[in-house]
């Protein structure tokens, strides 16, 4: 039985996690979530780490809305950075699922992109827990998550 956490935020406007909790409960049966909420993005790498260190967890998602503003953008690269030193720290793989506000302009394309960008990295969770070889075979052919696939030169 493999543990899965799940850690968001209050600050995002559209819940992911319970996007990609549904896709991985799609794709996996042997497989316990732990969700995690913290307020903002910067609270994420601590959350995850616990989720990893005190909860066992196998692999993580750490899903997370960047504002548009100059600070936002920044909080969010600190976020990522803090996302960064906790696998180093623990090494595990923590997928960082962020959507940042200004990647779309209409409210309904944004809330798209999320859910897509939230069942996506899910199956990329899938793949990399129970199907390596799956991964491998996609290599280098220009995957997104959420918009269309820019596909191999
Ligand atoms: O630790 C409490 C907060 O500092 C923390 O939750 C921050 O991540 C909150 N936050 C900001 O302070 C900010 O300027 C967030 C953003 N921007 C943001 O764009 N997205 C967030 N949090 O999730
Ligand atoms: O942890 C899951 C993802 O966050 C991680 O795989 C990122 O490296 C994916 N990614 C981005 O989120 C992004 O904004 C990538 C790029 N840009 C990029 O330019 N090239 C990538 N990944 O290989
Ligand atoms: O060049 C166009 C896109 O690749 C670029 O805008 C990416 O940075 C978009 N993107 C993010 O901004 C992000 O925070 C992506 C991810 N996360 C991601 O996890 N996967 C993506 N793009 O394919």
């Amino acid at each position: 039985m493999k543990k899965v956490g799940i850690c968001d935020t209050t600050f995002a406007r559209y819940d992911m996690a319970s996007a990609a909790i549904d896709e991985i409960k799609k794709h996996a049966t042997n497989v316990k979530i732990i969700r995690y909420t913290v307020p903002g993005i910067k609270d994420l790498p601590v959350a995850c780490k616990k989720l990893i260190e005190e909860e066992g967890c196998d692999i993580v998602m750490a899903f997370g809305m960047p504002g548009p503003t100059k600070i936002d953008k920044m909080c969010a690269h600190e976020a990522s950075l803090g996302l960064i030193q906790a696998q180093l720290m623990t090494n595990t793989h923590i997928l960082e699922v962020f959507v940042h506000e200004d990647e779309e302009v209409n409210p309904k394309e944004l809330k798209l992109l999320a859910e897509r960008r939230a069942r996506e990295h899910a199956q990329n969770l899938i793949k990399m827990l129970f199907k390596p070889k799956k991964m491998i075979r996609e290599a280098g052919m220009g995957k997104r998550e959420g918009k269309p696939d820019v596909g191999p030169l």
